[in-house]
């Protein structure tokens, strides 16, 4: 087994270190952290070191170098079996969940940045976020609907799906978005996880500040 290092940024403010960090937690991938605070005058620097994108996340393999948050996910689950549905129709259903927030919902992403420790009130979202949020609200409440009896994750069993839709499930409570009970009891299985709960907590002990994403400004691309 290789030995792995994740990079990661401020726990209270990257989404996408995020994904990456509470997949791997979740199906048992052992790995070093290092974190490096985003938008600092060192931050340039010392990602330079670790990330050739620039961004986090980053997994440092004995192999080689893996800067997106999709492609880490994507080597825990090949490397230890697990993260994704078994069947191939419902496991392309989990990548078509997951892509799906990879690549889009940009308004939300936009105007609601990942803040775990803030709670906001009267951001009303623009016409194109809110068709992002109900985009998702009817995701999340079809995968639940579908395999709820398989288990309390999108897909039953816990799976990277899950970890993309984690950073949502916290800007949905830091900016009170109204939800309907089947989001809101997803929501809680995503707070009430010992992973999820770890960072939250590192996150609101940070002592950085993120001027742009407390002004509500994105730091993801
Ligand atoms: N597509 C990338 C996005 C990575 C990304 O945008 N990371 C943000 C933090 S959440 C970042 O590194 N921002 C620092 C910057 O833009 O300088 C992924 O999935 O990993």
């Amino acid at each position: 087994m290789t030995d792995l290092t994740l990079v990661i940024g401020n726990k209270n403010y990257s989404s996408w270190s995020l994904r990456a960090w509470l997949f791997l937690k979740q199906v048992g991938v052992p790995f070093q952290e290092v974190r490096v605070p985003l938008f600092t005058d060192k931050t340039r620097s010392q990602l330079a070191n670790y990330s050739p994108s620039g961004l986090v996340p980053v997994l440092i393999t004995d192999e080689g170098t893996i800067w997106d948050s999709l492609a880490i996910c994507e080597y825990g689950a090949e490397t230890h079996q697990q993260g994704w549905p078994q069947p191939p129709a419902i496991r392309a259903q989990a990548r078509a969940v997951a892509a799906e927030m990879h690549s889009g919902f940009m308004a939300l992403r936009s105007e609601m940045p990942m803040n775990c420790r803030a709670r906001r009130t009267g951001v009303e979202p623009s016409a194109v976020c809110q068709t992002n949020i109900e985009r998702i609200l009817s995701v999340w409440q079809s995968c639940r609907q579908t395999y709820g009896e398989a288990g309390p994750w999108l897909f039953g069993e816990f799976s990277v799906a899950d970890a993309m839709y984690a950073p949502v499930a916290s800007r949905f409570v830091t900016y009170g978005v109204s939800l309907p009970q089947i989001a809101q009891d997803y929501i809680h299985t995503i707070f009430e996880n010992p992973h999820m709960q770890e960072w939250l907590q590192a996150g609101a002990t940070e002592s950085e500040i993120i001027q742009a994403s407390e002004r509500g400004q994105p730091i993801s691309r």
